[in-house]
């Protein structure tokens, strides 16, 4: 049975455009329930952590370094089939491809600098949870 949570990042280039406020609208309205929020920003090694998975991809400098430029908000949210329901909210990785009305397709800039991240997978969620929130800011 899929989880009810996932998690998700709103990434520098769409802090740092003031649209932390929308795009967290676009969530709550979708059915999704806050149950941690944080503001934060990733140090260069952090953001390489996190993204380890892509190691080695032309893209993961460009990546890490944006990743790491400004503030971000991470946030923890509950859904009933919460990963791949809020996949689909934020549509695919280049805006260009996305669907209308989705997050990315509304707020991304492109490809590279696409607004939010979404876990791709249950464990991704706990892992990704864990890796930025501690026990006792979930509850
Ligand atoms: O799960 P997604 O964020 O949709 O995509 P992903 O896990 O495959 O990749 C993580 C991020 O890396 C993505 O949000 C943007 C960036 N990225 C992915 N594929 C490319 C890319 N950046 C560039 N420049 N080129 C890519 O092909």
């Amino acid at each position: 049975m899929p989880g009810k949570v996932t998690f998700t990042i709103i990434k520098p280039g769409a802090v740092e455009r003031n649209l932390t406020g929308p795009i967290l609208a676009k969530m709550n309205e979708a059915g999704f329930v806050i149950k941690a929020l944080k503001y934060t920003k990733l140090k260069k090694e952090q953001a390489c952590e996190f993204y380890q998975e892509h190691e080695g991809k032309p893209f993961y400098d460009y990546l890490t370094d944006f990743m790491s430029r400004g503030p971000i908000v991470v946030v923890i949210l509950e859904k009933e089939n919460a990963v791949a329901d809020f996949r689909k909210l934020i549509g695919s990785t280049d805006p260009a491809e996305a669907e209308e009305g989705t997050i990315r397709k509304l707020y991304a800039q492109d490809k590279r600098e696409n607004a939010v991240h979404g876990s791709d997978s249950d464990a991704s969620a706990i892992r990704e949870s864990d890796f930025f929130f501690s026990r006792v800011e979930r509850f």
